[in-house]
């Protein structure tokens, strides 16, 4: 008996391990048009359409129809070499007040997350004639939903992403780009011509409130049930014990139940983490 309670003691322990959240800032984030105003130190990050297309379809730079924002994140404390399985993940900026477009408006014309091509610009250097500017995805990762919009003060917009499509993306900024992973903030938004207030307006991590986009991921080493951050014989004995059940801990894809889903899970990631 004592026994069983010192390894249920010790199962709690390890399942707190089993997720991890990584949440912050930007390192650096861009206001990406044409006429921007010093657009890397700006407070304010600016985001429209031309009411059809997000993205420039001519792939020219963001000029007058169209413009863009971009934000790096540094993934500290995520070590490479091993893959990992997105849990959860989205990102939450801050509109101004008051928004220049109505709630229908936001629902129809969402603030959209994709892709860069590159991660390695900075906004200390960035030019915005420089012709190897990052380029913003066909991928779309999340829309920006639009359940807390009022008029009379600032409001957030959560953008959850796509497990599925943002994992391998993140996977790739931990082990290939050196932890750096870009986001480009676009939309079909259009203000509505010259002088036009219809467009998204957030504010960046420059904002002295702290009000700046934060990127928030929960994830797991891919196929560690145990959280020990290596996937071996002990995660699938786990599986297999708890295969049929509904116990959480064993429940890789987060559907309900240990089935064999989950069992390919840790056998495909067998070895995934763990030291030679
Ligand atoms: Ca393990
Ligand atoms: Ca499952």
């Amino acid at each position: 008996m004592r026994k069983s309670i010192a390894t249920l003691g010790i199962c709690l322990f390890v399942s707190a391990f089993t997720q991890q959240i990584y949440q912050a800032q930007p390192t650096d984030d861009v206001w990406y048009y044409d006429n921007a105003f010093n657009p890397g130190f700006t407070a304010f990050l600016r985001v429209w359409g031309d009411g059809t297309n997000a993205l420039d379809p001519t792939g020219a730079r963001p000029a007058l129809n169209y413009s863009y924002s971009l934000a790096k994140w540094r993934l500290n404390g995520i070590p490479a070499g091993r893959q990992y399985q997105v849990i959860r993940a989205q990102i939450t900026v801050v509109q101004t007040q008051p928004p220049g477009y109505t709630q229908q408006e936001g629902e129809q014309y969402p603030l959209e997350a994709r892709p860069l091509s590159r991660s390695d610009f900075t906004e200390a250097g960035w030019d915005y004639n420089a012709p190897n500017n990052p380029e913003i995805g066909a991928t779309l990762f999340g829309e920006g939903q639009m359940t807390s919009y009022r008029t009379d003060a600032p409001f957030p917009i959560v953008i959850p992403l796509d497990s599925e499509a943002f994992e391998p993306y993140f996977n790739a900024a931990v082990n290939q780009n050196n932890g750096a992973l870009g986001i480009g903030f676009v939309s079909r938004m259009d203000p509505g011509g010259q002088g036009g207030t219809r467009f998204y307006r957030f504010y960046s991590r420059n904002d002295t409130g702290g009000r700046g986009p934060v990127l928030q991921i929960v994830y797991r080493v891919a196929g560690d049930v145990s959280g020990d951050g290596c996937t071996d014989d002990a995660d699938l004995l786990t599986v297999l014990f708890n295969f049929g059940s509904n116990n959480p801990e064993a429940d890789l894809n987060g559907d309900g139940v240990v089935d064999d889903a989950d069992l390919l899970t840790v056998l495909f990631y067998f070895g995934n983490g763990c030291e030679p």
